[in-house]
């Protein structure tokens, strides 16, 4: 069964970016157990934040889908493919204080944002190396934990290390703990035919961000969407789709959009069962 979910975020630094619910978390749970939302999905300024919610006495019945580590990026400017031994070595323990907290909540962490890029004193195969030795590092925290660490393609525009699923599960090969987070707005961007990349990979996507052409609740762009939702189902995926937008044109009205979707792959699995 796919899972629905909306994001939460408490990261000030992160105005303006694609999250449904800002701030009030009693408000994020309240609509989205009134809409029928399965869980949230946290982007919080650092672990002791997540910690010090107390979300577990709070969530009145839904589950946390994922725990994002972006703030470690636009609050904290920490990168995983930071050249400065010490500065890289912070950004591993930012993310890896995540996932321990994510864990503990039954979630897995997202590395997105710190994954960096290559700048005009750090080559892009540099970069990439650096990256891929923190993901090492991190990947073994995963396995300690027992719980999974999602790795994200992002689009041009945000990064050079990895930009289409086929090169995010290229530069993640071998890190049995660690899976792919198909985010549908950069796959619009840099995927050739995004039903085909689901498809080539679904054994290794663990969590979607479910997002229109424009960033917005789904059903607000021109995405034909319903074929990779198909295309997930028919690999079997359990996971979540997480509805990672702009809070448009209201929180309320971009949750009540992406239930509404929901409501028509509900349609689709019982037309197809
Ligand atoms: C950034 O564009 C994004 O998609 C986030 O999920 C990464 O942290
Ligand atoms: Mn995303």
């Amino acid at each position: 069964m796919i899972r629905s979910a909306v994001t939460l975020s408490l990261v000030a630094e992160a105005a303006g970016g694609p999250f449904v619910f800002w701030h009030d978390v009693d408000e994020a749970i309240r609509t989205s157990c009134e809409l029928g939302f399965d869980a949230i999905e946290v982007f919080p300024p650092d672990a002791e934040t997540v910690r010090a919610l107390q979300l577990p006495s709070r969530l009145s019945g839904l589950k946390v889908a994922a725990v994002g580590t972006g703030a470690g990026w636009v609050k904290h400017k920490l990168l995983l493919c930071d050249p400065d031994s010490t500065q890289r070595k912070k950004a591993i323990n930012f993310v890896a204080s995540i996932m321990q907290v994510a864990t503990d909540l039954g979630a897995s962490a997202i590395v997105g944002s710190m994954q960096g890029r290559s700048t005009p004193s750090l080559p892009k195969a540099e970069a990439r190396k650096l990256l891929r030795d923190s993901l090492e590092q991190l990947n073994q925290v995963a396995g300690q934990l027992g719980r999974a660490l999602f790795y994200e393609p992002l689009n041009r525009y945000e990064t050079d290390q990895a930009t289409t699923l086929a090169q995010g599960a290229e530069l993640v090969h071998g890190l049995s703990a660690t899976k792919i987070l198909a985010d549908w707005f950069h796959m619009n961007i840099e995927e050739a035919d995004m039903v085909a990349s689901i498809r080539q990979h679904a054994s290794q996507i663990g969590h979607v961000h479910f997002a229109d052409s424009n960033r917005q609740a789904i059903g607000r762009g021109h995405l034909d969407w319903l074929p990779l939702v198909q295309a997930l189902q028919a690999s079997g995926y359990e996971g979540y789709l997480s509805a990672e937008v702009f809070s448009l044109p209201s929180a309320r009205e971009a949750a009540q959009q992406t239930i509404d979707s929901f409501g028509r792959i509900g349609t689709l699995s019982s037309r197809r069962s």
